[in-house]
């Protein structure tokens, strides 16, 4: 067995908790050694895939578009359109690892990950160090608030508007990016580590209003309750997201791609869509080269 595929094979026994620790000493505290430590992105990661029967996904555990359920199973509207389409490259499954939105990238670039399908959105600086497959999912923003809109927040400007405003966001995500390009003061923003702790943040008045996806804050107002979810927030760019690989898997992504339009064609896609809440025609209208284009 090569020496990197003993160091995958050992990753993958030590599943989540390999993630966040650094690669080397893991590797290094373990019996078998990687003289590089380096990453694994030498091979085509849809060749491990097939040889080993299993890739190792990026998830945040954000329904509708990651879940990570009790028994392991990850679900959502990415990996399961992922799942299927790697069951078309006979690839026989794929097992989710719990990661922050901030940490993603680097685990992908640490070989941590083999992908990322957390709904990690597609803007300039992340199109820059991952290549994304075709768009899946497209997205919009919205504000969680506490019940009537006290402080009638509804666009990034009203934020900029009244400096007194507390802004809830996830570390490194989309959101806190949003803010950070439009010249929202690092002290108007409160880092939560979690979404549920983003909406005690509202019902607890640590924060004024929680930024997060329209349909995450769906999710969490049926799940968790106690705010309100305010119409699309309209100053904030809409993107989308699908599969980001590691920066030199361009002919893995390829393909990919190829078997992902197929899927996007069939009705398997329309129920996996409609499933999670998404519009599956609004996805195959975009084109991951067009959502690059977003800034930030
Ligand atoms: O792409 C991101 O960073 C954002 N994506 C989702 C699905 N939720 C929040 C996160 O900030």
């Amino acid at each position: 067995m090569s020496n990197e595929l003993s160091r995958r094979t050992l990753l993958r026994g030590l599943g989540a908790a390999a993630v966040g620790t650094p690669l080397a000493s893991w590797v290094a505290g373990c019996s078998t050694t990687d003289p590089g430590g380096g990453t694994s992105s030498a091979s085509n990661v849809l060749e491990r895939g097939r040889e080993q029967g299993v890739l190792r996904v990026a998830v945040f555990s954000e329904p509708p578009y990651t879940k990570l359920e009790p028994d392991g199973t990850v679900t959502g509207a990415e990996p399961d359109v992922l799942r299927a389409v790697c069951n078309g490259l006979g690839i026989d499954d794929i097992k989710g690892i719990k990661v922050p939105y901030e940490s993603m990238i680097p685990s992908l670039q640490a070989d941590r990950v083999d992908v990322i399908a957390a709904g990690l959105f597609m803007k300039q600086s992340r199109c820059a160090e991952v290549v994304y497959s075709e768009p899946v999912i497209v997205s919009t923003e919205s504000f969680g608030v506490p019940s009537g809109n006290p402080n009638d927040i509804l666009t990034v400007q009203d934020v900029l508007d009244n400096t007194e405003l507390k802004i809830a966001v996830l570390p490194g995500g989309f959101e806190q990016g949003i803010l950070n390009s439009a010249g929202v003061s690092k002290d108007q923003q409160l880092s939560v580590s979690d979404n549920v702790s983003g909406v005690e943040a509202i019902k607890t008045g640590r924060a004024d209003a929680f930024f997060l996806p329209t349909l995450s804050l769906d999710e969490l107002e049926g799940t968790v309750g106690g705010f309100e979810v305010t119409p699309v927030v309209e100053d904030a760019p809409k993107t989308g997201s699908g599969a980001a690989w590691g920066k030199d898997q361009q002919s893995a992504v390829d393909e990919y791609n190829a078997e992902l339009e197929k899927f996007k064609a069939s009705e398997g896609f329309d129920a996996i869509m409609d499933k999670w809440g998404f519009d599956a025609d609004a996805a195959r209208g975009v084109t991951a080269k067009e959502l690059c284009q977003v800034e930030g």
